[in-house]
């Protein structure tokens, strides 16, 4: 590929450097901006007549990535989709609503790909008219639910609001990702729908969802398939390799992709690895559920935050719902943040003076553990908008000054 053949020259690199697998630090990183730069094409390793399909995400900021995949790129996916939703406990007797969206965004179809890949059934329901969607979870008789987690929350609402409570229902396995959730979180949705929450891991510029997957044995990180998948963490201000288990920047590189394989992608996102033996059997290595992105990291005051920190706070408190949002600002050059949660109905009926009280002690916990004065505002209950994707956790009013 051009792109990596002209990198390797202006490094003076070339193929007898790389003898070893620690040789792998020698080669340069690719970042998100590589990808933008060569929009739409420019990374294609193959001619485009190979390329089968193309996804493309968005992001919040910037011009979109666009991603060629091969015939043989599909299959390996739909392979390691499959996997996943073993991992997950999923089997080919399942029901498999998937409520990620299809299109562009690698989730709907990804998550497709792997059930039928297995032989499960598949509902193709895609994002939106949720109480609609309620309905069919409970017709079909859906035995696993494919979606974000705050999409999932979303839709055993609307299911309550007419009377569909997926506790009642054959529903076991949620497989959620695309978005940062806390443990707490985890549980809250266990507990509501009755199943087991699994976290899935994937991004768009590698492959979508599938690169890593809990196992129900262990719940406890994800299994990367390092088949395809090369991982390491590196410390993202000096780029340098870090020891397992420490936090960092997760860096990927693809050893099987055709379309547009990558080397030393910068995920963004922050997690550890972790090379212990899973009680599940897998031999390969986990990364940890992620902290958040680097991006995606709030400095106020001087002090790093990530949302999921103060999910974590949250959500430890009886009468929260996972429904909140983060909103920054500055007055008089000082960062403020509030946060704002939902309670629950029950809490919401209760006495002001309770609620106060509640709010205190939610900014009391948040200042000792986190080192941050907040503002915690306690909303009725549906007042903060919901999301069919990716939840906005975070309104930063900062860059209007
Ligand atoms: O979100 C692919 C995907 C679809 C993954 C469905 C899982 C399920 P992108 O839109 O390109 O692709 O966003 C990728 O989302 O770099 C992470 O920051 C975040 N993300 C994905 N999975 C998780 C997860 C899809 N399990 C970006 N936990 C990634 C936390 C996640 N964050």
């Amino acid at each position: 590929m051009p792109f990596y053949r002209k990198r390797f020259d202006e490094m003076g690199l070339n193929p007898t450097h790389i003898k070893t697998l620690a040789d792998v630090t020698l080669l340069p990183f690719t970042e998100k901006q590589d990808l933008r730069n060569h929009y739409p094409y420019g990374l294609l390793a193959v001619p485009k007549d190979n390329i089968v399909r193309l996804h493309a995400s968005s992001g919040t900021t910037g011009k979109a990535v666009v991603m060629g995949y091969t015939a043989r790129d599909l299959e390996n996916w739909s392979e390691m989709a499959a996997r996943s939703l073993a991992a997950a406990g999923v089997t080919r007797s399942d029901i498999v609503h998937v409520a990620y969206g299809y299109g562009l965004f690698t989730g709907g179809l990804g998550a497709q790909g792997g059930a039928e890949y297995m032989g499960a059934t598949v509902v193709p329901a895609s994002g939106g008219a949720s109480k609609r969607q309620a309905h069919l979870i409970r017709d079909f008789g859906a035995t696993v639910l494919c979606c974000t987690p705050t999409y999932a929350l979303h839709l055993w609402e609307a299911g309550m609001e007419v009377g569909i409570n997926f506790r009642d229902l054959p529903l076991r396995i949620g497989v959620f990702g695309a978005e940062p959730w806390s443990e707490e979180m985890r549980r809250d949705m266990e507990d509501k729908m009755d199943i087991n929450a699994m976290n899935i891991y994937g991004l768009s510029e590698i492959m979508g969802p599938g690169v890593a997957m809990e196992c129900v044995g262990s719940k406890c990180g994800m299994h990367v398939w390092e088949d395809h998948f090369l991982p390491e963490i590196i410390d993202p201000a000096t780029g340098e390799q870090m020891p397992d288990g420490e936090t960092g920047e997760l860096v990927l590189t693809t050893l099987t992709k055709e379309g547009v394989p990558l080397i030393r992608y910068r995920t963004r996102d922050l997690t550890s690895i972790d090379v212990t033996p899973c009680v599940c059997g897998r031999t390969h290595t986990r990364i940890a559920r992620l902290r958040g992105r680097t991006d995606d990291m709030l400095i106020i005051r001087g002090v790093n935050v990530f949302p999921q920190q103060i999910e974590s706070l949250l959500m430890e408190s009886e009468g929260l719902t996972p429904n909140y949002q983060i909103i920054v600002d500055r007055a008089n050059n000082m960062d403020t943040l509030e946060v704002r949660v939902e309670v629950s109905d029950t809490l919401f009926a209760d006495e002001i003076r309770k609620l106060q009280l509640l709010e205190t002690r939610l900014q009391k916990n948040i200042k000792e553990f986190l080192g941050i004065s907040t503002k915690v505002r306690l909303m009725e209950p549906h007042s903060i908008a919901r999301s069919e994707g990716k939840a906005k956790r975070i309104v930063d009013n900062r860059a209007l000054d």
